[in-house]
Parts: C-alpha cells; sequence; structure tokens
C-alpha cells in the first residue's frame, strides 16, 4: 500500500476516533471476497455535493482500506468528460486515476455509451452530423472510445453501453446515435472497445431489476444480449446495477418474494446461458418505503442486501460486487426521490460518520459464505 494510503488510514482513524467510530477490526471486504474469486469496489465521485467523496480525506482511506478497486461515478460519463464537441476535460478522471495507482487499487470504468439523450452533454442534441450522417456518427463514436479507453489502458473492465435498453417497451431506447446508426451502433462500440482497450473485460450494464414491473425490461435485456451474441460482438459479462429495495412492496421485507427469486433466477440463467460472466455493478438499497427508526431501517437494508448477494454468489459466473459509494452521506439516492418524512436515507454500508453499519457485515458474510469460483485473471 502506497504512502498516500497510509496517511490517510491515519486520517481515517482521527476522524473514527473523533466521532467515537470504529471500522471493523479485521480483513477489508475485499480481502474477504478474494478469497472466493470474488472483488469488492465501490463508486467513487469528485464534484459537488453529494457526489464530493473524493475530496474526504476518511472516505479515501475507507476505500483503500475495503476495496480492491474503484470506479468513478460520474467522471467518464460524457457530459463530464466532453464539455465541447471538440474538446475533452480528463481532470477529475485523471485524479482517480492517480489515486487508485497510489492506493493499489484496480480501476473499472463507467462508461464509453450512456446511450440515454437526457445524459449526453447539452451539444449533441444539436451537433450537426453534415451531409454524411452515418459517416460522421459512427466517427464520433469510435473517435471518442479510442480515445478514453486508450488512455486508462489500466482498465479492468468497461461497461461499454450503460442502459441502452427502454424499460417500458424492452426496446432501445431513442437516442441521437441510434436514431443515425441504428442497433448496429451497440456492436460498433463492443468492436471499438475490444480494439482500443484489449485486456479489460467487455460489460453491458442495466438497471432491469426483481418483480414483474420489470419483466419488460429483463427481456429487453435477453434479446440485446442474444444479439450481440449471435453477431460474435466481444461481450464478457452482463452488468447488473443491483440498485434494489425501490420495488419492495413492504416496509418490513427483509427477502424477495419467491415469485420474484423465481423469475430473477430465470433470466440470470439465460444470461449464463449465453456463455456471459456477471457483474452487480452500482449495489445499494433505497430505504424510502422502511421503517424510520434507525436499527429497524438498517437491518432491513442488510437483509436485503445479503438476500440479493447470497442469490448471486451462488452463480459461479458472479466475478465481482461494487458498492455505488461505500458511505451514505455520498449517496446519490439523498437527492432522489427522498423519504415522506424526509429523514436521511441509509443505503450504503458505512453512515455518514464512516460508520460500520450491519450492511457492511451482510456483505462480508456474504462472501464468507459464498462458494469459490475462478477469478477473473
Ligand atoms: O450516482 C450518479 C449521480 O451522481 C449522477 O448525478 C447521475 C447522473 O449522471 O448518475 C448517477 O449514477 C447512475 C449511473 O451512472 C447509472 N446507473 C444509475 C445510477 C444512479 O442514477
Amino acid at each position: 500500500m502506497g504512502s498516500i494510503s497510509r496517511r490517510e488510514m491515519l486520517a481515517l482513524s482521527g476522524a473514527a476516533l473523533a466521532s467515537g467510530a470504529a471500522a471493523p477490526a479485521g480483513e477489508g471486504l475485499d480481502a474477504v471476497a478474494r478469497k472466493k474469486g470474488v472483488r469488492f469496489g465501490s463508486a467513487v465521485g469528485v464534484g459537488t455535493p453529494p457526489n464530493s467523496a473524493f475530496d474526504d480525506p476518511g472516505y479515501r482511506a475507507l476505500l483503500a482500506r475495503e476495496c480492491g478497486l474503484i470506479v468513478a461515478e460520474n467522471e467518464h460519463k460524457w457530459y463530464v468528460l466532453r464539455p465541447a464537441a471538440e474538446r475533452y476535460d480528463f481532470a477529475h478522471a485523471d485524479r482517480l486515476a492517480a489515486f487508485a495507482r497510489e492506493s493499489g487499487l484496480g480501476l473499472r470504468g463507467h462508461t464509453l455509451l450512456w446511450n440515454r439523450d437526457e445524459w449526453s452533454p447539452k451539444w449533441l442534441a444539436t451537433h450537426d452530423f453534415g451531409p454524411r450522417p452515418r459517416q460522421a456518427a459512427e466517427r464520433m463514436l469510435t473517435e471518442h472510445i479510442r480515445t478514453v479507453a486508450g488512455r486508462y489502458p489500466q482498465m479492468d473492465s468497461w461497461d461499454v453501453v450503460n442502459e441502452t435498453v427502454d424499460p417500458a417497451t424492452g426496446e432501445l431506447r431513442e437516442t441521437v446515435f441510434g436514431r443515425i446508426l441504428g442497433p448496429e451502433l451497440i456492436d460498433i462500440c463492443f468492436h471499438t472497445a475490444k480494439a482500443a482497450a484489449p485486456k479489460a473485460k467487455l460489460i453491458y450494464n442495466d438497471y432491469m431489476n426483481f418483480g414483474p414491473a420489470e419483466a419488460k425490461h429483463r427481456a429487453g435485456v435477453l434479446k440485446l444480449l442474444e444479439r450481440l451474441k449471435a453477431r460474435n460482438a466481444p461481450i464478457d459479462a452482463l452488468g447488473i446495477q443491483g440498485h434494489i429495495g425501490g420495488g419492495v412492496d413492504s416496509p418490513d421485507m427483509t427477502r424477495f418474494s419467491p415469485a420474484d427469486q423465481r423469475d430473477w433466477r430465470a433470466f440470470v440463467d439465460e444470461v449464463r446461458g449465453m456463455g456471459l460472466d456477471l457483474l452487480i455493478t452500482e449495489l445499494d438499497v433505497n430505504d424510502k418505503a422502511m421503517p424510520a427508526d434507525i436499527p429497524q431501517r438498517d437491518a432491513r437494508v442488510a437483509g436485503l442486501t445479503r438476500d440479493f448477494l447470497d442469490l448471486m454468489l451462488d452463480y459461479r459466473e458472479l466475478k465481482q460486487v461494487i458498492v455505488w459509494g461505500m458511505a451514505d452521506r455520498y449517496s446519490w439516492l439523498q437527492g432522489t426521490s427522498p423519504r415522506p418524512d424526509g429523514l436521511p436515507k441509509r443505503p450504503l454500508p458505512y453512515d455518514a460518520e464512516l460508520r460500520a453499519k450491519p450492511m457492511r457485515e451482510a456483505i462480508a458474510a456474504a462472501f464468507r459464505a459464498a462458494p469459490e469460483r475462478k477469478a477473473w485473471a
């Protein structure tokens, strides 16, 4: 571990002492996961609150202690990297890459194309692709992928395409690039990523979830994956985001219903049947509908986490578990559809003061109980 991490570790102990908190003794979560051939990591954001986790030295030390790899929460998205059509800005992404290097952490990339116009830079919506739009759009896309993937050759994996299936229809979303290039857009992204990042695992990432309301979404993702496989696109795995909790119908629920589990397994079995590996890429638990009482709420969050991880770790194809942040204070969910009582949400393994919560132990226990598998090289 590099000197920065040691210094930050001391800062964390200081912060923990000041708040009366303590990091759990023993191994970090990645060390526990590794014994089973799994890696553990977290998203981290550089920027304005609540995405400013990276500026918190205690938080950086927590990442170094618990994680084997990190992923930028927003810093590889087009709207951050491409402030204008002709200009790249790598400042934030480079800070994260330097931190990962100094701390001995791996990096995974999110995402080469978030194929949703609402998350594309504004200039793209009105961009003039000229008299030969097909060629121009393909050039813009492939140049972007080559530039970004080429700058970070250390990437362990890339979410090549994120969220291109419309949950309402199961079809591909209507987007600037999709309208010009059609479904071949997705193939182009994977082939270009393979050439630009030959060592990285290539992922399709989406938020299809448990429950009947998500059936179309799951079916649409299967259709997309089947098409990619049939056309020999270089795809290694499905990224299952794992934003769980939102669809639970009872505040007391700590397990997914048998029917939901069965449907979910049928979906994952299909993915496995295509020869694809699996990742959980953005785990968190939305506690919006759960009781206000903190011990009760934390128990529910931990229960759902354990249930989900037990189910998923049963698949030897599951190679990584990434949480969408380590501490409640920095969760995107704080700013998204608040609880009716206005209380801060508690979706992540550590609380706002960086004290470990029951969810942290649920993750460790799920790793300890998991069957061994062959790790990704
Ligand atoms: O957590 C991210 C939040 O900070 C951003 O404002 C938002 C828009 O860029 O994206 C959030 O992360 C999303 C991820 O990139 C893709 N899956 C859903 C995540 C939560 O919305």
